[in-house]
């Protein structure tokens, strides 16, 4: 059960119990460790493997309720230097079996399908792809393999202002549940993520969390990672480690707007305003 979050597990929690959590009340926590020299907000902080895993047993004893993992920072604004993946798997070796151990299902947060395959090996649980599915060509035969999640973000390599942020989202989900349905990974396997910050400019971002409710006709999870970005710079200015006002802003509207899943550096606050929210909504 990885509800029990004292006993290790040693491969990815079921399918079905992923799919049960999802359907909550309030949407899952997921914790972000960036196991990085360059992450935006937490570059260098934790490349150390002693403090990555301190910081994954302070996440989880925060109360959240899954674990991003990733070693190559995908700085949606551009300047983040492209990762090998034996780099990227240099960083990750002395990390990942110990989160995993930690018994909270773990997400590898990798657009490389050789360092998915190796994280689902060691017992992850989700797959979190930035681009989808849609840039690594051998990605959804990896995800298929096996009964791990995808998360399917939506990305652009540069933002367009004059666009249809919506419907260019929905045009890419429809792409990559395409390629998923062709290698064989199920739709019970997916969460789909507009991916704030990442090809959009700050209005689109903002935008996008405004109508995130049109994204759950997909009938699929979605999952939402404001955290820290740059459109709370842009709306009210902020360094990246200010922005924890911003951020809880976003994740509640998100929240409302039908998100099933949180992703956030900061658990214990962002868990407390979700809270609070939902008190009051309950009392409407
Ligand atoms: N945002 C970041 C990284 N991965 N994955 C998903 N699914 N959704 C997101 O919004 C998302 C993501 C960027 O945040 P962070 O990991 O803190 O920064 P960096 O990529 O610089 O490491």
């Amino acid at each position: 059960m990885i509800t029990d979050k004292s006993s290790p597990v040693s491969e990815a929690p079921g399918r079905a119990a992923l799919t049960a959590l999802f359907r909550r009340a309030r949407p899952l926590i997921m914790g972000v460790l960036n196991v990085t020299p360059d992450s935006f907000s937490d570059g260098g902080k934790f490349l150390d493997p002693g403090q990555a895993l301190e910081q994954a047993r302070r996440l989880m004893a925060e109360g959240a309720d899954l674990i991003d993992i990733g070693a190559e920072s995908t700085r949606p604004y551009g300047g983040a230097a492209p990762v090998p993946a034996d780099e990227e798997l240099r960083r990750l070796a002395p990390v990942l079996p110990s989160v995993v151990s930690l018994g909270l299902p773990v997400s590898i947060d990798t657009m490389k399908a050789d360092v998915a395959a190796w994280a689902l090996d060691l017992g992850a649980a989700i797959v979190n792809d930035v681009w989808g599915l849609q840039r690594d060509p051998d990605m959804a035969r990896v995800v298929a393999t096996g009964s791990a999640m995808t998360v399917v973000m939506h990305n652009r390599t540069h933002a367009d202002p004059a666009i249809d942020i919506l419907a260019d989202i929905e045009a890419f989900f429809d792409r990559s549940l395409e390629i998923a349905a062709k290698a064989g990974i199920g739709r019970d396997r997916i969460i789909l993520d507009p991916g704030i910050g990442f090809g959009k400019t700050a209005e689109q971002s903002i935008a996008v969390l405004a109508r995130l409710d049109r994204l759950t006709s997909f009938g699929l999870p979605l999952l939402v990672g404001a955290s820290r970005k740059r459109f709370i710079d842009w709306v009210s200015p902020a360094e990246p480690q200010a922005r924890l006002g911003g951020s809880i802003a976003a994740h509640l509207i998100a929240a409302e707007n039908g998100a099933a899943i949180i992703r956030t550096h900061d658990v214990a606050p962002t868990i407390q305003a979700l809270r609070v929210a939902q008190a009051i909504r309950s009392r409407r």
